[in-house]
């Protein structure tokens, strides 16, 4: 055996379930990948997937300090051909953990997984190269894609945008870079492709004009939806919604938002969703805000389930670890179907002190754990009808022919006020109840 091909995790095994007495740190608790609720096992149910970028690129840099975490493929020499041993002892890295972890699937941005060239060509071979050899991993592994994307803000040619960039020929070159990696996701059967804002947003309007640069972001989504029926990739194409960092003013900044957006430009039935956690928090809203939003317009696609923290202003990424935040947002996707194509990815980042390989497997092992007792309070919540037969009943008047006759356009806004006005319509307000079903939530955490 090469040095090369030695395992990076040599003091890992596979990740198992031994229940919740367990106190092996490096072992599921709840996450029993067969157990069954609902129908289906938690493994078909929770889809997760671990992303490359912050779990095999990122070097532990905050604000205010930079690289913690030593990696062997991280601080590559420069020369190309070293650039592409380390991506390649990356991948190797990458699937020996998601195969320890039983982790079903991954995400990566094209630049995770194979440097940028110093042309787009240049950039595309490289791209291709590392695909090749992360299909032979997926084939030999069973680890498949969640979805793919293309990092169109890390580099300084993005700076002032990529579709929205007031130069185009930025668009044509994020244009390209898009083209190539759908047509990798295509390739490695990935379930989606996700589009997220990067740059897509502004400083100030002193520079700006915002009617063009929304004019050119709906264009280029109408062109990316165009690729994807031209090449045949029958996934979604989903947009992540994001109010502000790294731009101040993001032009996707909730779901709400990228709705009008996608309705403007005729789009909504093409695209669908990626919501992320800490996103919502960014943009002043509860998780389940966004979800059901999103669940009530037919757009939930895929989630991100990384979070915020209450006190610290930045996207800090990090694993969901709070039993009762992560339920309500189960009990909204499952009360709601479930997924599709979609998944949950922790797009999530270990703390910067925490340097050891192994922190990865703790920092994954608790977030699955997490989602899984959430998931297994959410189902018993949506069997029992806990929550909903007292949502039925307070909306039952809806079902009565009045509701009906205001629903189906059956009554003018005169007849509403003949119909009250003849029966002396007396209504009494009603208790919300929120207290007392705060408390039957509680019951099942
Ligand atoms: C950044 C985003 C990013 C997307 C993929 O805040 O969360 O990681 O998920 O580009
Ligand atoms: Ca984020
Ligand atoms: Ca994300």
């Amino acid at each position: 055996m090469t040095a090369a091909a030695e395992p990076f995790f040599k003091s890992i095994d596979k990740i198992r379930y031994e229940g919740p007495d367990s106190t092996n740190p490096f072992a599921f608790r709840y996450y029993d990948a067969k157990h069954k609720v609902m129908g289906k096992t938690l493994e078909e149910h929770l889809r997760f997937a671990v992303c490359y970028w912050h779990t095999f690129c990122w070097p532990g840099g905050d604000p205010f300090g930079g690289q913690t975490l030593m990696r062997p493929w991280l601080n590559a020499p420069s020369s190309v051909a070293d650039e592409m041993a380390s991506a390649e002892l990356k991948l190797r890295a990458a699937f020996e953990f998601f195969e320890k972890l039983g982790a079903p699937f991954f995400c990566f941005h094209d630049v995770d997984i194979a440097p940028e060239g110093r042309t787009l060509a240049e950039s595309n071979a490289n791209l291709l190269h590392i695909a090749e050899k992360a299909e032979a991993e997926m084939a030999r592994t069973g680890v498949k894609l969640l979805w793919g994307t293309a990092n169109l803000f890390s580099n300084s040619r993005y700076m002032s945008g990529a579709a929205t960039n007031p130069d185009p020929d930025i668009f044509a070159y994020a244009a390209g870079q898009v083209k190539q990696v759908m047509e990798v996701t295509h390739r490695l059967g990935g379930l989606n492709y996700v589009l997220w804002g990067g740059r897509e947003g502004y400083e100030t309007l002193l520079n700006t004009d915002m009617r063009r640069e929304m004019d050119q972001l709906g264009r280029f989504m109408n062109l990316v939806v165009e690729h994807k029926h031209k090449i045949g990739f029958k996934g979604a194409i989903l947009i992540e919604p994001k109010p502000h960092e790294p731009t101040k003013h993001q032009y996707d900044y909730d779901c709400a938002n990228v709705l009008a957006f996608l309705r403007k430009f005729g789009l909504e039935s093409e695209i669908k969703l990626n919501i992320e956690a800490n996103h919502a928090t960014l943009a002043g809203h509860a998780f389940e805000h966004e979800l059901a939003y999103a669940a009530a317009n037919d757009m939930l696609g895929s989630i991100d389930i990384n979070r915020g923290d209450p006190q610290l202003g930045w996207d800090t990424d990090q694993f969901p670890n709070s039993v009762p935040e992560v339920a309500l947002a189960m009990y909204v996707i499952y009360r709601n179907g479930g997924f599709n194509t979609g998944g949950i990815n922790f797009d999530a980042k270990i703390r910067r002190q925490s340097i050891e390989p192994d922190d990865l497997f703790h920092a994954h092992i608790g977030g699955m754990d997490v989602c899984a007792r959430g998931l297994i309070a959410a189902a018993k919540m949506i069997e029992d009808r806990a929550l909903e037969s007292v949502v039925e009943d307070r909306y039952s008047g809806w079902s009565g022919k009045l509701g009906q006759d205001i629903l189906s356009g059956a009554m003018s806004l005169e007849q509403l006020s003949d119909h009250a006005v003849a029966n002396n319509l007396t209504p009494l307000p009603r208790s919300g109840r929120q207290e007392m079903l705060e408390n039957i939530v509680n019951r099942y955490l």
